[in-house]
């Protein structure tokens, strides 16, 4: 497994996915420039590889790149892999790319599946400086998948593949991320009778955490509520700027990055989510597996995930009094709400790890089989 190790729902995807095949007995070899955030198992038979680019005073840009089909091939000499699985293409793809072509010039056999999970096509693929490498990777990789049909559309039509790349959607493991009432948790945010809002991303200028508070600033001049901004990110201090600026900042709490975020969803009451794009937005389908209903715009992937006015609202892009008025209206309908809460884990439940990670498995044996 070849995964991103930050917050980002890649790097969550191939640590999950990591720990669930470590489950069903397979030996996994994790390789990544630091320590995955969800990876660590207890398991004796999942096995990390830090991959770290050798500084040389010539080098303005040490070739990490070099490093790590290095790494891999070093580890592939003591253990016999089977198989790689790449997540987000750049720079992974091309790793995976070179290492199976020296692999293969000495004999052996190492096929590689990549997953493409959102800008690594939607923005930086596209970009003339990644474009011909990317487009080139994704042809001659032995499998292709992608976690939407968005997706697939975009990457079909961005790198003019003869294959369909195959839909996989992203996960939850549901019994992880369910709800689990802590009232003395929530009586930390927010007071009873006040709706507790929750926002959780890697504040990215495509996020647009601005429209986050400028649905919440409409939300609360309606409604007690209270808002929980989770992660980090560039737009963190422009965020908090004009948090002050709407004179709201004693109703919002920036509690950094969290490891633990299934608490917090677990006591929120509304996901807002107000990305330009997002191919899948897994940290919405964390929040309906914990019963938290999502306020998103109609983009991307959000509406095969999010059921407009069954698991959340849908509001077209940028239109934050729309994404705010649903919001507003169903805090005064509690049976509503209930109702709603309900059908979000239902709907979560469609994506359960259990159901979905096999479906992997299953493109993996096709690879293998294929030889
Ligand atoms: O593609 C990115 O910008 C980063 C990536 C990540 O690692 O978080 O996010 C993408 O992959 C996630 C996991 O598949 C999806 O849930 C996100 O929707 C997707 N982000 C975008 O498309 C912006």
């Amino acid at each position: 497994m070849i995964g991103h190790p930050t917050y980002g729902g890649s790097g969550v995807i191939a640590a999950e996915l990591a720990r669930y095949l470590a489950a069903q007995g397979h030996e996994v070899h994790f390789f990544s420039h630091a320590y995955p955030v969800r990876l660590f198992s207890g398991r004796n038979n999942v096995f990390f590889h830090e991959v770290a680019p050798l500084d040389y005073p010539l080098f303005k840009y040490p070739p990490f790149e070099l490093a790590f089909i290095s790494r891999i091939i070093e580890v592939f000499q003591q253990h016999p892999l089977d198989l790689l699985h790449v997540h987000y293409a750049i720079p992974h793809a091309f790793i995976a790319l070179s290492v199976r072509n020296i692999l293969q010039a000495e004999g052996h056999r190492l096929p590689f599946v990549v997953t493409l999970h959102g800008t690594d096509s939607t923005l930086l693929g596209k970009d003339p400086s990644y474009h011909p490498v990317i487009t080139h990777t994704l042809k001659a990789a032995d499998h292709v998948t992608v976690v939407s049909e968005f997706l697939k559309e975009d990457c079909m039509r961005s790198f003019c593949l003869d294959r369909e790349p195959a839909v996989i959607p992203n996960f939850v493991d549901l019994e992880v991320f369910r709800r689990r009432p802590t009232p003395d948790l929530r009586a930390q945010y927010a007071e009873e009778r006040e709706m507790l809002l929750i926002h959780v991303s890697n504040f990215r200028p495509l996020k647009r955490v601005d429209w986050v508070l400028d649905t919440f600033h409409i939300v609360q001049q309606h409604i007690p509520a209270r808002l929980l901004m989770i992660g980090d990110g560039p737009d963190l201090p422009r965020a908090e700027q004009l948090a002050r600026r709407l004179n709201i900042s004693d109703r919002v709490h920036f509690l950094g990055k969290m490891l633990d975020v299934v608490s917090c969803y677990a006591v929120a009451d509304t996901f807002l989510l107000t990305s330009e794009t997002e191919s899948f937005g897994l940290a919405a389908l964390e929040a309906m597996a914990c019963e938290v209903p999502v306020a998103a715009f109609r983009v991307g992937g959000i509406p095969e995930v999010v059921i407009d006015r069954q698991t959340g609202w849908l509001a077209p892009l940028g239109d934050i009094e729309a994404l705010a008025r649903p919001i507003i209206e169903v805090w005064r309908h509690p049976d509503r709400l209930a109702d709603m809460r309900q059908a979000a884990r239902r709907r979560a439940a469609d994506f359960d790890l259990r159901r979905i990670a096999p479906r992997y498995q299953e493109a993996y044996a096709q690879v293998l089989s294929s030889s």
